[in-house]
């Protein structure tokens, strides 16, 4: 293995700034170098608790810095075509949180520019394929021990959001896990979808269509339910049951310690993904860094951000007509096995 990987961090929200410290704290053979963010402080602030830590203004310097080695994106979704190329142009590695982009057109443009670099330099960030138990219901799944999957249902609630979380976000950035959840324990495309919305909740910031329940028809003929709701109130949840032919997975019961007191019995509900999925996330960067040391890309392809990027624009479509829409992907869906990515244990 050559030294430890020189990590930028592009956006420093709280996605990034989990990241950074995790890559500070937690992962082993890489050193954070680099931060950079819109709000300058927020990143000089975050560079100047850790040693060694540069703030870089634009983030295209950062990608280019001879001392950044590889890049961890975690800036919004609408900046990420740019970003993600340019770490192709520079032949970086980078990890890139979901979404890969915006829409099936800019994520095709990615992969093409992988296509003609001659080799895969990008994972995209669907750390719930590195969850433990999501992992071990994928093995118990192909183990073919159950027969086949007919049904999977999904669960996606979220205590709140942001004001500024609208009803398209909530397709293009929370159903989108779901989309490769299915994609990848399926292992097929989505074909169709529909997105219908229920009367919103209340609660829900005016005008935004909370929650939503989203269908899938896979391409075996398979179907997936998912409903999505952003501002539950609870806590963060977020459940799985895949339905096979002898007999039934779910994951995410949240059944850790259960605790009785004071008229009360239960356990806890993390309050948001960093908590629920933190062992998720270190285990996808740690994967992440392992892989680029060995100057390999493991994980979610651009192809599998690219075929998310497409069901869910036809989603969005779905949501506005409240009809099923076709998802139509270019033709290199035949050369690219769905799950090419590992399952992580
Ligand atoms: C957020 O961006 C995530 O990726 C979370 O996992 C998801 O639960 C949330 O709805 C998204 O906004």
């Amino acid at each position: 293995m050559p030294d430890d990987l020189r990590v930028g961090v592009i956006g420093v929200g709280m996605m990034g700034a989990d990241h950074a410290e995790r890559l500070v704290t937690r992962i082993a053979g890489a050193r954070l170098v680099a931060v950079s963010d819109p709000d300058t402080g927020r990143a000089a602030e975050l560079a100047v608790r850790f040693d060694g830590v540069r703030s870089i203004g634009n983030p295209l310097d950062l990608v280019g810095d001879d001392e950044v080695d590889a890049v961890l994106i975690a800036s919004p979704g609408f900046v990420h075509e740019q970003q993600v190329l340019a770490c192709i142009d520079h032949g970086k590695y980078a990890l890139c949180e979901k979404p890969l982009t915006m829409d099936a057109a800019s994520s095709l443009r990615v992969v093409e520019a992988e296509e003609a670099a001659g080799r895969p330099f990008i994972q995209v960030g669907f750390m719930r394929r590195f969850d433990p138990e999501y992992a071990q219901m994928k093995s118990i799944l192909d183990g073919g021990s159950l027969g086949r999957t007919l049904v999977v249902h999904n669960i996606h609630r979220n205590k709140t959001v942001p004001d500024t979380f609208t009803s398209e976000m909530i397709v293009r950035d929370s159903l989108v896990h779901e989309v490769d959840v299915c994609r990848w324990l399926f292992g097929e495309e989505i074909v169709e979808i529909t997105v219908l919305a229920p009367t919103p909740s209340a609660l829900a910031t005016e005008g935004v269509l909370d929650p939503q329940i989203a269908v899938f028809r896979m391409a075996g003929g398979g179907i997936a339910t998912t409903e999505v709701f952003v501002t539950n109130q609870v806590g963060y949840e977020v459940r799985c049951e895949a339905v096979a032919e002898k007999g039934n997975a779910t994951i995410g019961l949240g059944q850790s310690v259960f605790v009785r007191t004071d008229g009360h019995y239960g356990g806890e509900i993390p309050d948001d993904f960093r908590f629920r999925f933190g062992r998720a996330y270190d285990l996808e960067v740690q994967s992440w860094v392992d892989a680029s040391r060995r100057s390999e890309v493991v994980g979610p392809t651009t192809w599998d951000g690219y075929a998310a990027s497409a069901v869910c624009e036809a989603g969005l479509e779905s949501l506005a007509s409240g009809t099923p829409v076709k998802v139509t992907l270019a033709d290199r869906a035949a050369a690219r096995p769905v799950h090419s990515s590992p399952a992580v244990n």
